[in-house]
């Protein structure tokens, strides 16, 4: 499933607090996401200690495997062996790209966040198979994050990374929901590299239907832009 194979168009991202998932279950809600149309699940959990994080992981694994979509494990390369799942989504702090990839093996599927064209040709070049570009918009999810780029510095990033000839998958994150998808999605690209995907955390885990939800915002995605 790693390298050109994944399909990285509706990408959702999970958050357990109370904000965002309410009293819901986790893998009832991954489960609806994934019925809807969810290409790639990211398993993000800042607050449970690796026992927790191992057991929730190992029973998304088992819903995601049916769907036949990779599961990725946010910034713990442990958990990610422990389970034996497809990969990990790490940040410029976490675990370096190398230990990682020495780590997980020439197949496991990793991820890097990136905000300036310096994070993103770095990845590129260690050979990241995807990048999550972001922050685009603020967003009460993530209140920590250290630069709000736009649509524009997407773009820059694309145009760079198209420009230095790498052929790294991209997706973006932060704030992202139906109403402005299409215009990060196909207004951020570069006229040839486009983005291959959105990443949203409240956008599906918040919806009281998370299966509607990413049946929407995947219609969205294939659909071309109305403003195009
Ligand atoms: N990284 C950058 S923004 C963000 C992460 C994990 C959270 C995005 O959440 P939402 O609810 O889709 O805005
Ligand atoms: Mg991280």
């Amino acid at each position: 499933m790693a390298g050109p194979n994944v399909d990285y168009s509706l990408y959702l991202v999970t958050d357990s607090t109370p904000a965002i998932l309410g009293n819901k279950s986790l893998c009832h809600v991954v489960e609806e996401a994934l019925k809807g149309g969810v290409t790639v699940v990211q398993y993000r959990d800042k607050t449970s200690d690796t026992g927790e994080l191992i057991s929730t992981a190992t029973q998304l694994h088992e819903i995601t495997r049916q769907y036949k979509v990779p599961l990725l494990i946010n910034d713990r390369v442990d958990v990610a062996l422990a389970v034996g799942c497809e990969g990990v989504h790490i940040g410029q702090d976490d675990m370096s790209l190398p230990t990682a990839r020495r780590l997980l093996g020439p197949s496991a599927i990793i991820g890097v966040t990136v905000s300036t064209v310096d994070e993103a040709l770095r990845a590129c070049e260690g050979g990241a198979d995807y990048l999550g570009i972001g922050t685009v918009y603020a967003t009460p999810t993530k209140t920590n994050t250290k630069d709000i780029i736009g649509t524009a510095g997407v773009r820059k990033i694309l145009e760079a990374i198209e420009k230095a000839g790498y052929q790294t998958s991209t997706v973006c994150i932060g704030g992202i929901n139906a109403s402005n998808l299409q215009r990060v999605m196909f207004q951020s690209s570069a006229t040839r590299k486009a983005l291959d995907g959105v990443a949203l955390v409240s956008a599906i885990i918040a919806d009281p239907d998370p299966q509607g939800a990413a049946s929407s915002l995947l219609q969205l995605i294939k659909r071309p832009p109305a403003f195009k």
